[in-house]
């Protein structure tokens, strides 16, 4: 009897000790899964989010962009002493607000084609040279650029050699007589131009003075929609200083109670699209105003503002980006992407 109790004993231990031991091979089982399971999905992960990945190294090709590690994050220093952002969620470039490999990667994976365009009418070609050469340093490096260069003397265009992927075209226009109408007619120009040729060759423009050398990189972190530029010398003055048009006969007329910021002339852009609505609405209020003889004050710059205020800007580009060296050099300003070339007024606006 008690041999048989030990027996029956015996296999009862046997059993259970089988059952803890698959129990342990159905959690080694379990675990070897789910990591084999993390492992793909991490991988397809990537791949889809290539140009969510973040490296600390420099990307030139969308290729490049799948090799970036999803898992190192994205940290940026925080900027607390400028406005990173308007009212209505645009963002303001500043240095230190962006990574320019997730922006690199991004924009080459839609092969982004931009288009500068520059007018240098009368003795203004003397600009071009500095311009042309500083760009090539500068602006948009590693990704196909078109200048597009308007002048009354094209055979004053400089002879520059240019990197692969870029060009330069010169478009032959009419100058005009007064000096404010040079500037003005910039509007209409562009806006021909836009729905003529930008349009079938590039897709996003960016529109400048020809009086600016490039000192730094400027790079797709500034293509949006349709963006400004913070006007260097009024970036931190309250609106009562802004020279808007005040008077109410004008189509640029902005009352004292509205305007966000006092954008520059001289660096705006967007998609081709974009530029086409707001240097067609420009020169249109232009024709207006001549219409019924008044010129606003600032001229297109008046224009421009008046534009904006009705179309917000989709992002704000700091002074960094066009700044004027007779300001100085405030400590929010880390970088100095390009400057304002001092003029000898005498030379240049004479005949
Ligand atoms: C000439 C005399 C007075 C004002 C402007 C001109 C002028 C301007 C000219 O003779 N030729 C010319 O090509 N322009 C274009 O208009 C240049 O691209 C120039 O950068 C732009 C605006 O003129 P700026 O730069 O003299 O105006 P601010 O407001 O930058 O001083
Ligand atoms: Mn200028």
């Amino acid at each position: 009897m008690a041999d048989c109790e030990e027996v029956f004993f015996a296999a009862d231990e046997r059993c259970s000790r089988r059952k803890c031991f698959y129990l342990l091979l159905c959690v080694v089982a379990l675990f070897l899964l789910s990591f084999c399971w993390y492992g793909v999905r991490r991988t397809a992960l990537c791949s889809h989010m290539a140009i969510f990945c973040s490296s600390q190294t420099s990307t030139r090709s969308s290729e490049d962009a799948f090799q970036l590690d999803l898992m190192k994050d994205v940290s940026l220093e925080r900027r607390t002493d400028v406005l990173m952002m308007t009212p209505w969620l645009a963002p303001i470039v500043w240095n230190g607000s962006y990574n320019i490999d997730i922006l690199n990667a991004q924009f080459h994976q839609r092969h982004v084609r931009i288009g500068l365009t520059v007018f240098a009418i009368k003795k203004y070609t003397v600009f071009m040279k500095t311009f042309i050469e500083t760009a090539e340093k500068f602006f948009m490096v590693g990704h196909k650029v078109n200048y597009y260069v308007f002048t009354d003397r094209v055979k004053e265009m400089p002879n520059i050699s240019l990197a692969d992927g870029r060009q330069l075209v010169v478009l032959e226009v009419p100058s005009y007589k007064r000096w404010q109408e040079v500037s003005m007619r910039r509007m209409e120009m562009i806006r021909d131009h836009s729905s003529k040729r930008f349009i079938n060759e590039v897709d996003y423009l960016v529109c400048v003075d020809v009086d600016i050398k490039f000192t730094d990189e400027v790079g797709v972190e500034i293509l949006s929609d349709v963006f400004g530029t913070l006007h260097p010398r009024y970036f931190r003055a309250p609106r009562e200083r802004f020279t808007y048009e005040r008077r109410k006969a004008s189509a640029a007329y902005i009352p004292p109670d509205e305007g966000d910021f006092y954008y520059a002339g001289g660096y705006f852009g967007g998609t081709v699209e974009e530029v086409y609505m707001l240097t067609s609405f420009c020169h249109s209020e232009m024709m207006t105003d001549k219409g019924n003889n008044i010129e606003a004050i600032w001229h297109d710059k008046s224009y421009l503002n008046k534009y904006f205020l009705y179309h917000k800007p989709t992002k704000v580009l700091s002074p960094e980006y066009l700044w004027d060296n007779n300001m100085g050099v405030p400590e929010v300003l880390k970088r100095r992407r390009s400057v304002i070339v001092p003029k000898n007024y005498n030379a240049v606006r004479n005949r």
